[in-house]
């Protein structure tokens, strides 16, 4: 079996986290994938603390394992999520969409492991000073709000400028992907689009049946123009919304335009109008099954490869 200091860290069985996704990551997707021996993550997203504190009464009614919240900087709820997940002692709190160090004093004191996602190296120089136990370093090649370099860059360079546990995420989602992660120098790997096709997730299932469906074209970015790009699939919603951010609309007009459309998508399963954020790796997952059977499938498929089951030799 694959170990790694990540396990030791976090008290956890295999070096996987699950992605903190917006009106999909819930309760019971995290408490599934922690059963399963991984590090199942709750996203606050942009609900208010009300909605999160539900989430971990679920996630708690559901494993006696570590689990995390994934905190989105960009919420306008930021302030009061993040009091509550120290006033809740939360085993692991991990950040995305920008800089997380306001916070970081309050998490560590409440005994909290801080694990943020990094777009460059100067994040991760901040949040290693401010005491950050590991960060997640995440490609372009992933679904939602993306930065600029693509993983198998990222996770090079932040691994070189740092001496925390580095976490791979963006592009992986089997057992190659984690093997090629763990190359890079990561400790561990961090998937969204696998594990939403997990049984326990309760995404609609029009979301499920697009990503199983995608082929290797089937995601693009937008929303460059307004400085968070977010990748996703390429529906009628991500096309009207690209042209309108080449037109002359005001920025306002266009933030308006997106609100509202990862609801639509996650909950109500439009296809038309809903944004449905997605990896590229969308091409590769194709059945829907149990978040341990991904954790399995993934790890052991990343142990044949690393123990030589490969297509090289070295002579
Ligand atoms: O956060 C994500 N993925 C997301 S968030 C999201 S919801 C959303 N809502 C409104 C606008 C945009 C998205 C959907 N998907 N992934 C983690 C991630 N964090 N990727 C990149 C970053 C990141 C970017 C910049 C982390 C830090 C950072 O620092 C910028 C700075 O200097 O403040």
């Amino acid at each position: 079996m694959i170990k790694t200091e990540l396990c030791d860290l976090l008290g956890i069985q295999y070096p996987v986290f699950q992605g903190g996704m917006a009106w999909i990551s819930d309760g019971k997707l995290a408490a599934a994938v922690s059963n399963g021996g991984g590090l199942g993550l709750i996203s606050a997203m942009n609900a208010d603390a009300a909605y999160l504190k539900k989430q971990i009464d679920i996630a708690r009614s559901l494993t006696d394992k570590p689990f995390g919240v994934n905190i989105m900087l960009l919420s306008p709820f930021a302030d009061e999520v993040a009091k509550l997940v120290a006033d809740e002692k939360i085993d692991v709190v991990t950040t995305g969409a920008g800089n997380p160090s306001k916070f970081m004093t309050m998490w560590i004191e409440a005994g909290i492991k801080v694990i943020p996602v990094v777009a460059s190296v100067g994040m991760a120089k901040l949040v290693t000073k401010a005491g950050a136990s590991a960060v997640i370093a995440e490609g372009g090649e992933s679904g939602g709000h993306v930065g600029e370099l693509t993983t198998m860059t990222l996770v090079p360079i932040i691994c070189d400028n740092t001496n925390l546990p580095v976490i791979a995420a963006g592009g992986i989602a089997d057992g190659r992907g984690m093997a090629a992660a763990l190359m890079l120098g990561a400790v561990g790997v961090q998937m969204g689009t696998r594990f939403l096709v997990a049984e326990e997730c309760g995404v609609h299932p029009n979301y499920k049946k697009k990503i199983i469906k995608a082929n290797d074209l089937a995601t693009m970015t937008t929303g460059k123009r307004l400085g968070h790009p977010v990748r996703g699939l390429r529906n009628q919603f991500a096309k009207d919304y690209l042209k309108a951010e080449y037109s002359d609309i005001t920025d306002e007009a266009l933030e308006k335009l997106g609100g509202g459309a990862l609801y639509r998508a996650a909950i109500e399963g439009d296809e038309k109008t809903g944004s449905f954020c997605a990896g590229q790796i969308s091409a590769l997952v194709t059945k829907e099954e149990p978040a341990a059977d991904i954790i399995l499938d993934v790890v052991t498929g990343a142990e044949k490869i690393l123990s030589g089951a490969n297509r090289f030799s070295i002579q």
